[in-house]
């Protein structure tokens, strides 16, 4: 039977349900924007949709059920409306999930969801695999489904798992829960459990051990495997010492060593963990020396602590993806220890962040610290330096700053900690104007 199906939302999300609905759902899409960014291309294909734009209301009894896009809040007037109607409220991810069969790996996460989604993409691509790799990484779900495809990795926000029914995965992660998102969660204890609502129907839960926020619930009915910064246990994912070396390993067994990992950091060799976690099992033979090869070849992708130029003897690091502060502490670990010094360029929308612990990182390190943007000023606060008064400053201006205080040896390091919104469309305008700044400072 036809449903009559409301799509909330016509950006990335809501143009996928239309793609993958059109000619089977009665459908009617509604936004509260006047000119959604999907408008014109949806009208194109589909003119005969209902289009209901610039509203925020209308009447829900029409309907058999309602897909509802990620970035409209669920706290929002509409969204309270939308969950006061009765109807089954469903995520694009409930549909991918309705699907298709093949074996879905799901990872969610404050931090290296995007890394560990494209890296878990990779590996799988080394094993003869042949996934389809999207979510909230940027493709739509829906719109990565294939007929060459034999399994498919997303990445998922704390968003499209607060409003999903199904969760059918072979295996799932959370990787880490920090502060981030509490302008749209009610606490962190909410984002969190938001997060965790992946592991409820996962076969394989991959469980960091180091994490207390990321642990299952109880009741989780799949089997745990975890992964660890520390030795591991039998079975277990972690780092062990082999012959003087470092080894990524799975208890007893060496597997990579961390030497060799093509991502600097002890955020990266978590991340690489997690990536081998969740695969085990499914390395189409050659076991775990295969496995820890295909991990081998990835590059990493951009605005995470991506090196952008090296100029004067300083190397300029566009961490521009660092958007809470969990993720700017995990890139001043990465950084630290190196002959020179850190001058970290930080700050843009705090989306409510508490910054004591990122100032006390600082402040520990004794890096350099420019503040840029609207709450630059509340991190130099928080790390105990003066914090500028008068307007805030701009990108250009910090980049031109730490040129001129930088010497040979020293790192400068854009990882914000904030959102860019305040001055850039998103993070990676932010991160290619940084990176155009470094090309105008020298060859
Ligand atoms: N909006 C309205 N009115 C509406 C519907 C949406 O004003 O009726 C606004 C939202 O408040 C939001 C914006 O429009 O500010 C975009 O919302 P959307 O749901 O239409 O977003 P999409 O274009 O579908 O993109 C979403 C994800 N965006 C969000 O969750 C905000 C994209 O993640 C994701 O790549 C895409 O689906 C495909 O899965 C982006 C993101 O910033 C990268 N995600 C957040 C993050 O990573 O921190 C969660
Ligand atoms: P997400 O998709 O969750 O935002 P990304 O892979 O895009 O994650 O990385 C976002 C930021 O987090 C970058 O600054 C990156 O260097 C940092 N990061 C990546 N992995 C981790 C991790 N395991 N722990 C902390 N920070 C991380």
């Amino acid at each position: 039977m036809t449903q009559r199906t409301l799509i909330v939302g016509l950006g990335v999300t809501g143009a996928s349900c239309i793609r993958h609905l059109a000619g089977r759902d009665e459908l009617t899409v509604l936004d509260t924007r006047a000119q959604p960014p999907g408008l014109a291309e949806a009208r194109a294909l589909h003119p005969g949709i209902d289009y209901r734009l610039g509203v925020h209301d209308i009447d829900f009894t029409p309907f058999d059920r309602v897909i509802l896009s990620p970035g409209l809040k669920l706290q929002s007037p509409l969204g309270r409306r939308i969950r006061a109607s009765g109807l089954p409220v469903l995520s694009d991810i409930d549909l991918f999930c309705r699907a298709v069969d093949e074996p879905i790996y799901a990872i969610t996460g404050t931090n290296g969801k995007s890394s560990v989604t494209a890296w878990t993409g990779h590996a799988l691509a080394q094993l003869n695999h042949r996934p389809g790799v999207g979510g909230n990484l940027g493709e739509a779900a829906l719109d990565i489904i294939g007929p060459d495809r034999d399994c498919y990795v997303l990445e998922l926000s704390s968003f499209q798992l607060e409003r999903m029914q199904t969760y059918p995965y072979r295996a799932a992660t959370v990787l880490n829960v920090s502060a981030d998102h509490l302008d749209h969660h009610a606490s962190l204890a909410d984002y969190a459990a938001a997060k965790r609502r992946i592991y409820r129907q996962a076969e394989r839960l991959v469980v960091n051990r180091d994490d207390p926020l990321s642990q299952p619930d109880a009741h989780a009915p799949g089997s745990a495997v975890t992964f660890g910064a520390g030795s591991p246990a039998a079975g277990q994912w972690g780092v062990r010492a082999f012959g003087g070396e470092r080894w990524l390993a799975k208890g007893e067994q060496a597997v990579v060593e961390t030497r060799r990992l093509p991502l600097a950091g002890g955020h990266n060799e978590s991340n690489a963990l997690a990536v081998m976690a969740l695969i085990n099992g499914s390395e189409n033979g050659g076991g775990l020396a295969a496995l820890g090869e295909s991990i081998l070849g990835y590059r990493g992708l951009a605005h995470r602590c991506e090196i952008v130029g090296v100029v004067d003897g300083v190397t300029y690091i566009n961490d521009s993806k660092a958007t809470n502060p969990g993720a700017t502490m995990a890139a001043l670990s990465s950084f630290s220890g190196g002959r020179g010094r850190i001058l970290l360029i930080a700050g843009g929308e705090g989306k409510g962040a508490d910054f004591a612990a990122l100032g006390e990182a600082i402040a520990a390190r004794s890096c350099g610290l420019i503040p840029i943007g609207q709450d630059g000023p509340a991190i130099a606060e928080a790390a105990g330096r003066r914090a500028p008064g008068g307007r805030p400053r701009r990108l250009a201006e910090a980049v031109r700053q730490a040129a001129r205080c930088a010497r040979p040896g020293d790192a400068v390091l854009l990882s914000p900690a904030c959102a860019s919104f305040d001055h850039f469309r998103d993070f990676r305008a932010r991160g290619e104007a940084f990176r155009a700044l470094v090309k105008e400072l020298g060859p």
